[in-house]
Parts: C-alpha cells; structure tokens; sequence
C-alpha cells in the first residue's frame, strides 16, 4: 500500500514536466530558422518554425514573429492530434543585431470529448514557451552571396565587386562550388582561367585537364609548298618552299589538317 501510494505521488510529482515536455507548442530544437543562411539586409526572407500538438484532437494557433520586441507577422495554424506543422512569415532584415522570437498570441483546441476551449495565456505560455534566435545581419553591396564583412575580414576579396578577379564565376561561386581562389583567374596556373574551365567542362583544379586544345593553326605562320619554273632557264620544274602567315578564317583548320605533313609545322624559314 505504501509502495503504490509512494508510487502515485512519485508520478504526480513528474507529471506537470510529462504534460508539458509532450503536449502542444513549438518544436524547441527546431527553434526558428530562414530560407536564407545567412539572410542579408534588404532582402526579405521566409522565417520558419514548427508547432506540434500531441494533446488535443485539434490545435489552431496564431503565432506572432517578433524582431526586437517589434511584431512584423503572424500567422494561424491548425494542427491535428500527434501532428506537427511547419509554420513562415515573410521578413525583410535591415543591418546590426536582431533577436527573432515567435510565440502563441492565442490556441483553441477541441479535446477528446469534442469540446472548444480557448487556452489561457498562462496556458499558452506554459505549454507552448516564446522561443527566439539571434541573428547578425550583414550588408551584401555586390549581391554575390558573402556579406560585406566576411568579404573583407575573412576572404580578401572586394565587397563591391561579385567576380574579384575577373574571369567569369563570381566570388562565391568560387568559394564554395568550384573551390577555386577568387583572387586568381586561373587558380591552377594552367592555359585557361577559372571560368573558361567551368564553361568548357573541365577541372579548374587540376592542370591540363583535358590538354588544352592546340593553338589554331591559322594563329602560325605555315610553309606552303610551291612549283615554280621557268622555260626559258629550265626545262625542269624545281619546287622552292616559301612562308606565308594564314588569314584567320573558319577553313583554316580543315586546311591546315588536310596540308598537316607539309604545311602546319611551326613558322621557320627553310630554303629547300
Ligand atoms: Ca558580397
Ligand atoms: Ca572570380
Ligand atoms: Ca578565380
Ligand atoms: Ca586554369
């Protein structure tokens, strides 16, 4: 008789922590999270959180978003038994420090019976506790995805310009998708800079990959087998090789494949 009674109180003692640990609120480890990471002054973003309800047949809620104490949206949500949804409000950050919070401003739920009932705000502030995030909003002048501040302070590149060094991938780009320094065109030190690479699919990283295409042939000067002759000094047609620098044109390379064993070999004078 003991043991249960100590038992029953043992329970009771721990039940406000049960009711409360697995009833209806937010998804504290959840928090409250934004469609962009990091969000950056003047662009508005998607601010989310979650809203469960373990206790109640239904929960509609309305929840408000804070930004240092200053509402900036609210939302309602209804949420059925053992069900948790994801909630979002639009926000646009201005630059400095800001805390986001997001609590219950008012629940109705339906119990088992099928009853209504408003929940109180000590109610609300017992099950469903206000949660919040800090967050530091940076400036992004060149809009290339890095804030202005770790631009400066942690890659070195220009906060007013998105593609520092000019060949053709902007600087986040090369921070974080090719790996790439976005202080050097050509990171590998190879015949092509970074974003050539990119655009014709091969490894900025790594040199040589593929070889890079031979210099056009038309680009050198080409020696070009002639026959000349003259009746009057000599019944016999003597060849003589002469060079000629090659007008750029689309047929320069079919011609100099086609005349490759004799004529496309690098410019040098040669008195045959
Ligand atoms: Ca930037
Ligand atoms: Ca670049
Ligand atoms: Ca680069
Ligand atoms: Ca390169």
């Amino acid at each position: 008789m003991f043991r249960s009674v100590f038992a029953l109180f043992g329970f009771l003692a721990f039940m406000p922590f049960i009711i409360e640990a697995a009833t209806i609120g937010f998804v504290s480890s959840s928090g409250v999270w934004f469609s962009a990471d990091p969000p950056f002054s003047g662009v508005a973003v998607k601010t989310y959180s979650v809203v469960l309800n373990n206790e109640y047949k239904q929960l509609t809620a309305t929840i408000a978003f804070a930004d240092n104490g200053q509402e900036f949206g609210r939302t309602t949500i209804v949420v059925p038994q053992e069900e948790a949804r994801q909630i979002q409000v639009i926000w646009t950050p201005t630059y400095g420090k800001h805390t986001i919070a997001a609590k219950f401003v008012s629940a109705f739920v339906i119990d088992s019976s099928g009853n209504t009932k408003q929940l109180s705000q000590s109610e609300m502030d017992s099950f469903a506790p206000p949660i919040s995030q800090s967050i530091d909003i940076d400036n992004d002048s060149d809009k290339d995805g890095i804030g202005d501040h770790t631009e400066i302070s942690t890659y070195g590149t220009a906060p007013l310009k998105a593609d520092t060094d000019d060949d053709g991938l902007n600087d986040y780009d090369e921070i974080f998708k090719y790996k790439t320094d976005p202080k050097k065109a050509n990171t590998d030190g190879d015949g092509m800079n970074d974003g050539d690479e990119v655009r014709a699919g091969r490894n900025p990283l790594v040199q040589d990959d593929p070889p890079p295409p031979p210099a056009p042939c038309c680009s050198r000067k080409r020696k070009t087998a002639t026959a000349t002759g003259s009746a009057e000094t000599n019944s016999t047609n003597t060849n003589s090789i002469t060079n000629s620098t090659e007008p750029t044109t689309k047929n320069c390379s079919r011609i100099c494949c086609k005349e490759k064993s004799s004529s496309c070999e690098p410019s040098q004078t040669n008195h045959g």
